[in-house]
């Protein structure tokens, strides 16, 4: 009997998907999951009559595959990926590859890595993104690892992955962990723009008094502009329209205001402040998750600390999509993705990655959950100029600011003076203000440093480092 092109591990939501996605692609499979029942629940079920058989054991599984063997792990990051590599290891050979298409820590994945390609079998760390309907059509896919070894499941992934107009939405990202540091970034701009849009409804409802139909409305209006048009946009809209069919009450109203932030969005940000790169709009939605959180407090607390009562204020109309709020929703799009291109850009220093930052623009525009026409915008940017500090200074997107940075400005005075928290948007101002500021305050910082720690600072008239005896110079009243 011929072997199998391609074995898959993890038939969950994702790998279910991804097997089928892969053998309609003309690659024969076999599938394990740990937990037997549903691999037979999927071969009768969505597997029926397909090119792909399952296997009990992991050595009966290894040995239905044609060599070099190709296998996709899609089992729970962390302790469930090392067993299964743990498991699985005494039954490959020479040459074999291992893909961990999870949402693996990046340094999990330096560290599989080494310890793989030491026993001369391939790794491959993959940032998959699309959830089931994106795995089942064609997801973007972010596989870093050895370039060799990418080579050899290529033909594979470029088949499987989304298209768009330009090529499929995969691409070498380059070696150890970079897959999925790319992944992960990923993730902490999708948090961000979840935010922005959630903080845009809640100004639309309590400000605006609008109805989930007319939020909708305006979503489907900025789905059709190219700063917005995208696909968090889109189900933004979808979600707003859905009703209970019991009593006919939008089912997003009934959804409890509580959010988790374990995992990837946790990683972008720490890992954003151990490499130096700052990401307030990105941080603001992680924090907003951690504050939803806390439903029980916020509601005792709401009962103590009286609020500001709302003061309406111009939102735009509705018929114009809104403009000063579009504004404001733009802005902090653009500055989420720019904030998660600035962090892989300092992170592919650091980590010898050379990230190329127009493919990575290229791999999201299909496919995954960022998808989006800015993307084209993004990509642009950087093929212009592979060193751009910061997307805030391309030619379009400087356009952008100067166009709606007033809208951005009213919208967050607004909701100051009304009490409506909307971090993601508050934190967007001030970021490109302090971006677009040459003297910032830190010269009092480190002033204060050097006052009572002997810190040291550095002067902008001469060169050096100083330090001065403020007790003795200072005056105090
Ligand atoms: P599911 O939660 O649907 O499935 C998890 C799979 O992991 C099951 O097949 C389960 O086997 C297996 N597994 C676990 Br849990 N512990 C295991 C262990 N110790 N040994 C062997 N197998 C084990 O996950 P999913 O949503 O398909 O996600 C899979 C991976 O892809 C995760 O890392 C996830 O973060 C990532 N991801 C998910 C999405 C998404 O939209 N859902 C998108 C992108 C990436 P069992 O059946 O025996 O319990």
């Amino acid at each position: 009997m011929s072997k199998a092109h391609f074995g898959l591990i993890g038939l969950g939501v994702m790998g279910e998907n991804l097997v089928l996605n892969a053998e309609r692609n003309g690659f024969s499979s076999v599938v394990f999951n740990r937990t037997y029942s549903k691999t037979q629940d999927f071969l009768q079920g969505r597997g029926a009559g397909k090119s792909i058989e399952g296997a009990k054991e992991l050595q009966d599984f290894v040995g239905k595959l044609e060599r070099p063997r190709r296998i996709l792990m899609m089992v729970k990051a962390g302790p469930a990926t090392d067993a299964v590599i743990e498991q699985i290891s005494p039954f490959l050979e020479e040459g074999d590859l291992l893909i961990d298409g999870g949402n693996s820590e990046f340094r999990d994945t330096e560290r599989r890595v080494k310890d793989l390609e030491s026993k001369s079998f391939g790794y491959i760390g993959m940032g998959v993104s699309g959830g089931s309907k994106g795995a089942l059509e064609g997801p973007s896919m972010m596989p870093g690892g050895t370039k060799s070894s990418y080579e050899a499941i290529e033909n594979l992934v470029c088949k499987m992955a989304a298209q768009v107009n330009d090529g499929p939405c995969v691409a070498y990202i380059g070696p150890g962990g970079s897959g999925h540091f790319v992944k992960t970034v990923h993730n902490g701009i999708e948090y961000a723009i979840e935010q922005i849009l959630s903080e845009a409804y809640d100004l639309m409802k309590r400000v605006g008094g609008m109805n989930g139909k007319e939020i909708a409305d305006v979503m489907a209006f900025w789905n059709n502009t190219e700063e917005l048009s995208s696909y968090l946009v889109e189900i933004t809209e979808i979600c707003l329209r859905a009703k209970d069919s019991q009593d006919g009450i939008e089912i997003v109203e009934k959804i409890m205001d509580k959010a988790g932030q374990k995992g990837t969005g946790l990683w972008t940000v720490v890992s954003a402040l151990e490499l130096g790169a700052s990401v307030p709009t990105i941080y603001a939605s992680l924090n907003a998750r951690v504050m939803s959180s806390m439903k029980n407090q916020r509601i005792t607390a709401e009962s103590i600390i009286s609020r500001s009562t709302i003061k309406p204020f111009h939102l735009g109309n509705q018929k114009d999509g809104m403009a000063p709020l579009m504004d404001a929703v733009v802005l902090a799009t653009i500055a989420s993705y720019a904030q998660g291109m600035e962090l892989m850009r300092i992170a592919s220093k650091e980590f010898n990655y050379n990230l190329n930052m127009p493919s990575i623009a290229q791999i999201w525009k299909g496919g995954c959950i960022i998808r989006s026409e800015l993307l084209q915008r993004i990509q642009d940017a950087y093929s212009l100029n592979k060193e751009l500090p910061n997307l805030l200074i391309d030619p379009w997107f400087v356009e952008q600011i100067e166009r709606r940075i007033s809208g951005l400005e009213k919208i967050v005075a607004g909701a100051v003076q009304s009490g409506i928290p909307v971090p993601c948007l508050s934190s967007t101002l001030d970021y490109i203000n302090s971006y677009r500021t040459s003297r910032l305050p830190q010269n009092l910082v480190q002033a204060m440093r050097d006052c009572f720690g002997s810190h040291t600072y550095e002067r902008i008239d001469k060169v050096g480092t100083f330090h001065t005896n403020w007790l003795e110079i200072g005056e105090k009243k």
